[in-house]
């Protein structure tokens, strides 16, 4: 038998049997009656230590600091979920929490999202709830910048799913294949970067499909835009994908004598650390070479390999498949050791290894241009054996069962995060942030609408709110005829002069007065120094960001380096921009159709640091999450909506007329509660199937209420646990 006292703004204090049956109170770590007091002790002053778990409850909601001083007292507490309604606000802790066990997974499942304390488990438990009784696919909206905890959130939902689940033999199979999809494409689609050394360089959105009876079965998963460049070049203190580093540091001696490797990064020429951040020519690297250590002290790339191996042969390729694999792996690196050099100019290869893959890169070209070729080609390479490793996959992971191809959905979004740098952005860049955008606009769409709806559905009327819309700046990436990426397709698909510089003069000449859009040229004539000829600046949601036009170049690479065909099923061929903006209008449709939940990672500070609250960082992420609209539009009519029954199930012991149970209607039953309670009308309404509770601390006050009645009930157990019933 335990007790558990769940405070609303503090979380859980739990009075269970110690070792020896006596009163123990696990949070206090105090034994017998004094466990008891200590309980309520630390009940009563755990509200002021560690904040409300839900920002809807601060008292006072619109201040900005008091927002940030409740973030603040819950991380030093180690507590880094927060609710903002039914958004989770989750702070990268940066060490590792006790709060992922089974037992943790356990006290989630099935239980409604208010009745324990904020947890990743929550959101996914909501979501299947939701699934399973309402019928409706689900997607889980992961949001935030680069580092904050995006992929670890989305890895604990999808360990969630594989415990909590019911499973047989044959879903047994799916989940591990379904878990271990994760360390096969970080290796391949993760690198280190300077914000994060397990940074996401691909978008991933993924399907996991769940039987009548709530098995996983299958999934499917849809890849964006992998940032191919990193193969060919890393800025400094970064480092290429994690596969690369992995296979030389772990491959096993005959395995990389197989694939004519050393063990040694620092021989291939894609691996080795340079300081230059702007070169395309490989050979002008070769005086810049900075023996920078491979290594990355929160990275393990030797034990990572056998990880990779083990999840490889789990999601079903063969050692052949295997072997093949990790032979163009190899390639790649080779590749990038072939040297050219050419007394008169012109490219010839200066260096044997590999010679059979580059027939078709000489000749006609000149040095740099066979470079760029090279480079090209190794990229490509990478790319299209990337998104064969997804196909592979999602193979693997295909509902197979015939006789019923009928499943529910819910749908795990974890993208790339926005990238705010100080130093030139280039396409890969321009097209994550795009990204972010998107999700942000559908965010702002999503909460706003489905809070206006619902109070629409409940009959209850509400006050606007105002808030930054960023379709602004959607519009100017993506608008048709006059956004950035028709320009870019005019000016790439135009056959004659067009170069990097007709490119910026005509972005100046259709965009040049918009807000969000900035070049060196001033409105007056004069130039901006800051700012480079040759760059853009876009004013995000989430902050200013240069981008070079080398965007264009990096479409022309591409439009050499494949036939037109190749890049596109339609008649008229598309730029990888234009591309990029198809997949992502399509992914919005995916995630409009289903019910969506949301989680908002923070990230503390920009040093990887456990503990290290920056309060600028912060304020700057929570600014631009819209975090403060979002509690303003939640609180802009009633800070708390409860389903009659659930808030019944609560809070019916302090009413005789409904305790122990109440037979009527539920709405009833609520409304003689909290006439009993004193409600008054201007504090809350009626909805259809909800209460709406207008202020904090009406429910405060109902809360204390509840815990002084269990006060009651605890102290008269001071006697002894057994007679407890
Ligand atoms: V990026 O946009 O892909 O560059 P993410 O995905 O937002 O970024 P990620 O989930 O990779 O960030 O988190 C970065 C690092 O923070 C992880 O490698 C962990 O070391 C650390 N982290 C994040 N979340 C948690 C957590 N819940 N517990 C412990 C965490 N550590
Ligand atoms: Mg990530």
């Amino acid at each position: 038998m335990e007790l558990r006292i769940q405070l609303i703004p503090t979380g859980e204090i739990i009075l269970a049997p110690g070792k020896n049956g006596e009163n123990y109170c696990h949070s206090c770590k105090v034994v017998g009656s004094d466990g008891v007091r200590a309980m309520m002790e630390s009940a009563l002053t755990a509200r002021d230590r560690v904040g409300v778990q839900d920002f809807v409850l601060l008292e006072n909601y619109t201040s900005e600091a008091a927002f940030i001083e409740n973030l603040r007292k819950r991380f030093k507490e180690n507590l880094i979920y927060t609710y903002i309604g039914s958004v989770l606000v989750s702070m990268n802790p940066y060490r590792d929490l006790e709060i992922y066990t089974k037992n943790h997974m356990e006290r989630y499942r099935g239980v409604n999202f208010y009745e324990v304390s904020p947890h990743i488990y929550a959101v996914g438990d909501n979501s299947y709830r939701s699934m399973r009784t309402e019928g409706k696919d689900q997607c889980i909206l992961i949001s935030g910048e680069s580092g904050a905890g995006k992929t670890e959130a989305s890895k604990k939902i999808l360990q969630y799913y594989a415990v909590t689940c019911p499973a047989s033999d044959k879903v047994q199979t799916i989940k591990d294949r379904l878990l271990q999809s994760n360390p096969v494409l970080e290796a391949f689609g993760n690198a280190k970067t300077l914000r994060n050394d397990n940074s996401s360089r691909f978008g991933k959105y993924m399907d996991i499909q769940f039987d009548f009876k709530g098995a996983p079965v299958g999934g499917h998963i849809i890849n964006y835009l992998l940032e191919k460049s990193r193969v060919v070049h890393q800025n400094h203190g970064e480092r290429n994908f994690h596969i690369f580093y992995q296979l030389i540091e772990g491959g096993e001696e005959d395995l990389l004598r197989r694939l004519g490797l050393e063990r040694n990064s620092q021989q291939y020429q894609f691996l080795v650390k340079v300081s230059d951040n702007n070169y395309t020519d490989l050979n002008s690297r070769q005086n810049q070479i900075n023996p920078f250590p491979p290594g990355v002290s929160s990275i393990n790339d030797r034990s990572e390999w056998k990880a990779v191996k083990k999840a490889l042969t789990v999601i079903g390729f063969n050692e052949d498949e295997i072997e093949e694999l990790l032979n163009i792996i190899a390639s790649v690196l080779h590749l990038g050791n072939v040297q050219y050099g050419g007394e008169d100019g012109t490219a010839c290869i200066t260096t044997d290894t590999q010679i059979k893959y580059l027939s078709r890169l000489v000749s006609p070209l000149n040095l740099e241009q066979a470079s760029s070729a090279r480079d090209a080609l190794s990229k490509a390479v990478y790319g299209r054996t990337f998104t064969w490793l997804v196909n592979k996959i999602n193979a693997s992971l295909a509902y197979k069962d015939d006789s019923s191809k009928h499943y529910s959905v819910i749908g795990l979004l974890d993208i790339y995060g926005f990238e705010v740098s100080k130093t030139t952005g280039n396409f890969e860049q321009f097209c994550i942030n795009y990204c972010n955008e998107k999700l942000q606009q559908l965010f702002i769409e999503l909460t706003l609408k489905s809070e206006q709806d619902e109070y629409e559905a409940e009959g209850i009327t509400w006050e606007p709110v105002q808030y930054f819309n960023n379709k602004i700046i959607c519009d100017l990436v993506e608008e048709k005829f006059k956004g950035i990426i028709s320009i870019l397709d005019e000016e790439c698909l135009r056959p004659g002069d067009a170069s990097d510089i007709t490119f910026l003069e005509k972005l100046e000449g259709t965009v040049g007065g918009h807000a969000h859009f900035v070049t060196h040229k001033l409105a007056d004539g004069k130039t901006r120094k800051v700012m480079g000829r040759d760059e853009f600046r876009l004013l995000h949601y989430a902050g200013e960001v240069n981008y070079n036009v080398m965007c264009m170049s990096e479409n022309k690479i591409l439009n050499q380096c494949f036939d037109r065909e190749e890049l596109s099923d339609k008649k008229r061929p598309e730029t990888a921009a234009t591309q990029f903006k198809a997949s992502l209008a399509k992914l919005m449709e995916i995630l409009m159709s289903k019910e969506p939940s949301y989680v908002r990672c923070i990230k503390p500070n920009d040093a990887k640091q456990a503990g290290r609250f920056d309060e600028v960082l912060i304020r700057h992420q929570v600014k631009y999450l819209g975090l403060m609209e979002n509690l303003r539009v939640r609180r802009a009519g009633f800070s708390y909506r409860r389903h009659y029954e659930v808030f019944l199930r609560r809070y019916k012991s302090l009413c005789p007329e409904t305790w122990p149970n109440w037979q009527g209607k539920k709405q009833d039953g609520v409304a003689t509660l909290v006439k009993h309670l004193g409600y008054k009308p201007e504090e809350y309404k009626m909805g259809r199937s909800k209460i709406f509770i207008r202020f904090p601390k009406t429910l405060f006050a109902t809360e204390d209420a509840l815990e002084t009645r269990k006060h009651g009930i605890a102290t008269k157990l001071q006697a002894g646990w057994r007679g407890y019933s």
